[in-house]
């Protein structure tokens, strides 16, 4: 074998693994898409409804409480996050389904509607004769909802830029210490995975260094720090506003006498509140009586069992046990998420 043979083989050999990476990012790789229906994409299915959905995802949760609420029956095709075991978003497989590599999205009759908000609009729509209509008639009302809505959203790209505006812009921070004591759970190479191919490389970074640091330390890095106080410090403002509607409206629900999906959007953000330890919190800060008895109605209602209670993950009710011990043994991590204090968060 010539010199240069050899020289070429190892060179080969060194460009092998930048090359099997390159081939990975092309199969993972994502891009925005609307939100709707897209006819123009078809998708092998079985039944006219299916959702693609994750027990744990804020924005699928709305979707299943609205189909819960409409009594219409769909075939559920359950997806990972890396909360509950896997990067399954960005897998070959379901970037066919959604190219943007996000739950939820409806698959009717074969085409694919995206963005939990569209969904939900989409099926309330398409629900059958008897289902209680989730959107006002009057068109002023339906205006009023659909603020309620934007009040609540979880918008696809840096949410953290939108903790002002919505409720749902502040539900990632606060799920933090969360993320953390799941996170325990999932091998870190199934973590890594992400860090190759995640859209927002950020997430698996933090993700990664939740996974290796303890509570204490992760607590004490600043920008996670600012970031957690940032979105209790908004969400607080949210749920104040959100308070005051209740008042205003006369309730039992956030547009007054008709349950509808502005309700739902914003009991996915209070779920959210609930399973990170943070509700007790502010209800006892803010006092928020017409935030708690508007809960405690959502949460007695049927579509909540069907939609949450029995759609729960075995991780993600092992995290919240662990999250409520690391709180109650550990005083100073409780003060910490509780009270402290930090510069605005600036993106
Ligand atoms: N604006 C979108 C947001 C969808 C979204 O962010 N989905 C999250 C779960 S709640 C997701 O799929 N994340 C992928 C990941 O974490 O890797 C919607 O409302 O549907």
């Amino acid at each position: 074998m010539t010199a240069e043979f050899a020289g070429l083989i190892l060179l080969a050999l060194a460009l092998l693994p930048a090359a099997a990476w390159a081939a990975g990012k092309r199969r993972h790789r994502t891009r925005p898409m609307t939100g709707g229906l897209h006819p123009e994409i078809s998708l092998p299915h079985e039944e006219e409804f299916e959702l693609y959905n994750n027990a744990f995802s804020h924005c699928s949760r709305k979707t299943r409480l609205v189909f819960a609420e409409l009594g219409l029956s769909y075939r559920s095709r359950p997806i990972d996050l890396i909360e509950t075991g896997s990067y399954e978003t960005i897998s070959e497989a379901f970037l066919k389904v959604n190219p943007a590599g996000l739950v939820p999205v409806l698959v009717h009759k074969g085409h694919p509607v995206y963005e939990s908000d569209d969904i939900m609009a989409y099926a309330a729509r398409h629900a059958g004769e008897g289902a209680a209509p989730l959107e006002p008639a009057d068109p002023d009302e339906h205006a009023r909802m659909t603020d309620w809505i934007r009040k609540a959203t979880l918008p696809s790209a840096s949410p953290e830029r939108a903790l002002q505006e919505s409720a749902g812009g502040a539900v990632p921070g606060l799920t933090i210490p969360l993320f953390f004591t799941a996170l325990r759970y999932i091998p870190a190479h199934r973590i890594l995975a992400g860090l190759l191919y995640h859209p927002d490389r950020r997430r698996p970074f933090y993700f990664f260094l939740f996974k290796c640091l303890g509570p204490r330390r992760m607590m004490s890095i600043a920008p996670l720090r600012t970031l957690i106080s940032s979105s209790r410090n908004a969400m607080e403002d949210h749920l104040l506003s959100l308070e005051g509607q209740l008042k205003a409206s006369g309730g039992p629900w956030i547009l007054g006498s008709q349950f509808t999906l502005a309700d739902i959007s914003w009991s996915a953000v209070f779920l959210r509140l609930e399973e990170g330890g943070w509700l007790e919190g502010f209800y006892n800060r803010q006092g928020l009586p017409e935030c708690r008895a508007w809960y405690g109605r959502i949460r007695g209602r049927a579509s909540w069992r069907e939609a949450i209670e029995m759609c729960r993950h075995p991780i993600i009710d092992q995290a919240r046990a662990d999250l409520a011990g690391l709180r109650a043994s550990y005083p100073d991590l409780q003060a910490m998420l509780e009270t402290f204090q930090a510069k605005p968060f600036a993106p």
